[in-house]
């Protein structure tokens, strides 16, 4: 074959398999919106995983954030999306900017740490919100920002005092961390919600600790007694990691978790470990439309080395291939819960709360895992709306077009918001299988909207 003749070859091979190369993809995990700055945490057995939401609309230059978001899983591969829980509204300081964030449990609360400019004092500052329950509502704890621009005077721009992370030891003390070109700490009071004593900052250029240097981002955590700063250098960002025997340092240098890759200028890490699994959670434009003010979050499986040493990972588009649980289809679903999808988006209203939403003929929902055990189903029910046609949902196992075990009329229901439960029966379907819901009908309009499903034996 002569050069051209392969060139076009290799195309049509990618082209053949790009579709098969989607059906496994799991990065970005969320594709129903752009998110970033992820900030994972486990409480009662569930990964709820809050992050920054990019508008769909951010100029190329600039961010355009204007709440925070909330995703869940209880097996990693399959996430579901709750109801804005903050929004910067919220906070009557802040121009309107959700910059990163983290939230974490103490005592029956969860405070949520933020960081917005502030419209009171020039410049980013850090405020909290609390809630007795990680799906909020939130609300702001104090009624202003917790650290403002003038309590540290150690960078001369403005926008040093982004992105919180906050820490609690085994002896009950929290630490906050912080920072953008400084990376600043602080005591904070068993309150949760006032800084105790002095704001110390450690030299973002001080090679000892930071190697290539400390940009922003720092995420803090302890694992076998030693303390692990990840944070994000240079810019456009690497991520690279610090440790230390202690909270409050010295703090030696460790090596890169993630070079420079991808099209995003920043990468904003987070880490946790889950049902005895370590994850690295991070941010890229890999979505279709993204750039770096339109952001989406990724997440990568790894092992600690023997010696407590972060391996070197790359992005990756497979992320998570093995999921830590099974998906009950027995029990109601809701249809926002998704390994993967293509086409739709997703609402939210106070009737209904998080529905799918924007369905066209072709678009489909993939949940992964879904444990149908020996007896099998053979009924399907789901809660659907249309103002136009409806339409259908093909059931298929394990590909988009693999067998198709049911197809269930959604109807023309009046309204947006008059939801009818409908029900089909499917051929019975045992065992574990990737569920696809294929959605097919007569465009031009949205055909219906979705809000759960269910299996019936
Ligand atoms: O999301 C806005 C900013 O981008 C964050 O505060 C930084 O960490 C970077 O990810």
């Amino acid at each position: 074959m002569n050069k051209k003749r392969i060139t076009r070859f290799c195309l049509l091979l990618i082209l053949i398999n790009l579709p098969l190369f989607n059906l496994k993809a799991q990065n970005p995990i969320i594709q129903t919106m752009y998110t970033a700055d992820p900030a994972p945490i486990v409480y009662n057995d569930t990964l709820f995983l809050y992050v920054g939401h990019d508008e769909k609309d951010a100029p190329p230059n600039g961010y355009l954030m204007r709440d925070y978001q909330l995703f869940s899983t209880i097996d990693m591969v399959n996430w579901t999306a709750h109801k804005t829980p903050l929004r910067t509204s919220d906070f009557i300081w802040s121009v309107g900017d959700a910059s990163a964030a983290q939230c974490i449990y103490r005592n029956g609360q969860f405070y949520w740490y933020i960081s917005s400019m502030n419209k009171f004092f020039p410049g980013v500052a850090v405020g909290v919100a609390s809630s007795d329950s990680p799906y909020g509502p939130f609300k702001d704890a104090l009624g202003k920002a917790l650290v403002t621009n003038d309590m540290t005077s150690h960078a001369k721009h403005a926008w040093d005092d982004l992105d919180p992370s906050v820490f609690i030891d085994d002896d009950g003390q929290a630490y906050l961390y912080w920072g953008n070109g400084v990376c600043y700490w602080a005591k904070l009071n068993n309150d949760m919600i006032s800084v105790d004593g002095e704001i110390t900052a450690l030299d973002a250029k001080d090679k000892s600790i930071f190697g290539p240097g400390f940009t922003e981002a720092p995420w803090v955590y302890k694992r076998q007694g030693l303390y692990y700063m990840i944070y994000a250098s240079g810019f456009p960002e690497s991520l690279h990691y610090t440790v230390s025997k202690n909270p409050t340092g010295p703090w030696e240098y460790k090596g890169c978790v993630m070079p420079l890759e991808g099209g995003s200028n920043t990468n904003h890490p987070g880490i946790i470990d889950y049902k005895g699994n370590s994850y690295f959670f991070y941010h890229n434009d890999a979505l279709p439309g993204g750039h770096s003010y339109c952001r989406s979050v990724c997440v990568e499986q790894f092992s600690y080395n023997e010696d407590g040493s972060i391996p070197e990972m790359k992005m990756t588009k497979e992320g998570i291939m093995k999921g830590v649980n099974k998906l009950n289809p027995f029990k109601r679903t809701e249809a926002e819960t998704m390994a993967w999808s293509e086409g739709i988006s997703i609402e939210e209203n106070e009737k209904i709360g998080v529905y799918v939403t924007s369905i066209h003929n072709g678009d489909y929902i993939k949940v992964r895992n879904v444990d149908f055990g020996n007896k099998g189903a053979s009924r399907f029910s789901a809660s659907v709306s249309s103002r136009y046609h409806g339409g259908t949902i093909e059931i298929r196992l394990d590909n988009i077009d693999g067998q198709l075990v049911g197809t269930l009329h959604a109807p023309y229901t009046g309204e947006w918001d008059n939801w009818s439960l409908v029900e089909t029966a499917v051929k019975n379907t045992k065992d574990v299988h990737d569920v696809y819901f294929v959605f097919k009908g007569k465009e031009p309009h949205s055909l219906f909207n979705f809000d759960y499903w269910m299996f019936g034996e």
